[in-house]
């Protein structure tokens, strides 16, 4: 741990040369401790915890849809917000879209593939092109690290019909 802080405190040299002169050592402490915990919790794949009540739904294709065309999926989440991956603030996180239910490994960091689609832009819905027949599309919400929230935060998974 002690290693640690210091590896975060010789990484967060940029940040700490901004902190103004007024500052006081607990908050350089407190800062370094945060930017070691964010280390340690991207190393070792540590979840993060959605806030409580929160979850996540499609808005549209309704479960069932009959769609000709591309498909518009809109993104549905409450009791959390959207922010881009990378930014690490508390209760936020992106969407992925899977498509025709890939397995997935929920305790490490999401892997892209044309079936796990990352939004890490902060979108809320996205224009998919399937072939025709039928389709499952659910929704994974993960934290700034692609890492999927303990409990997992998905949305229920819905079958559409492309023709
Ligand atoms: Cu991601």
């Amino acid at each position: 741990m002690r290693n640690a802080i210091a590896l975060a405190l010789t990484l967060g040299m940029g940040t700490f040369s901004t902190l103004a002169a007024s500052d006081t050592m607990e908050a350089i402490k407190e800062a370094a401790r945060q930017q070691a915990g964010s280390k340690i919790a991207e190393k070792l794949n540590i979840p993060s915890t959605p806030a409580a009540g929160s979850r996540v739904y499609i808005v549209s294709p309704a479960d069932g849809a009959t769609i000709s065309g591309p498909v518009t999926v809109v993104f549905g989440l409450s009791g959390m917000g959207v922010a881009p991956a990378g930014t690490q603030v508390e209760n936020t996180g992106h969407h992925h879209l899977l498509i025709d239910d890939p397995t997935v490994d929920y305790s490490v960091p999401l892997p892209a593939s044309k079936q796990l689609i990352h939004f890490g832009g902060g979108q809320t819905e996205t224009t998919v092109t399937l072939a025709p027949g039928t389709h499952t599309l659910q929704l994974v919400f993960a934290d700034w690290k692609h890492q999927s929230f303990n409990p997992t935060l998905t949305s229920e998974k819905i079958t559409i019909t492309v023709e």
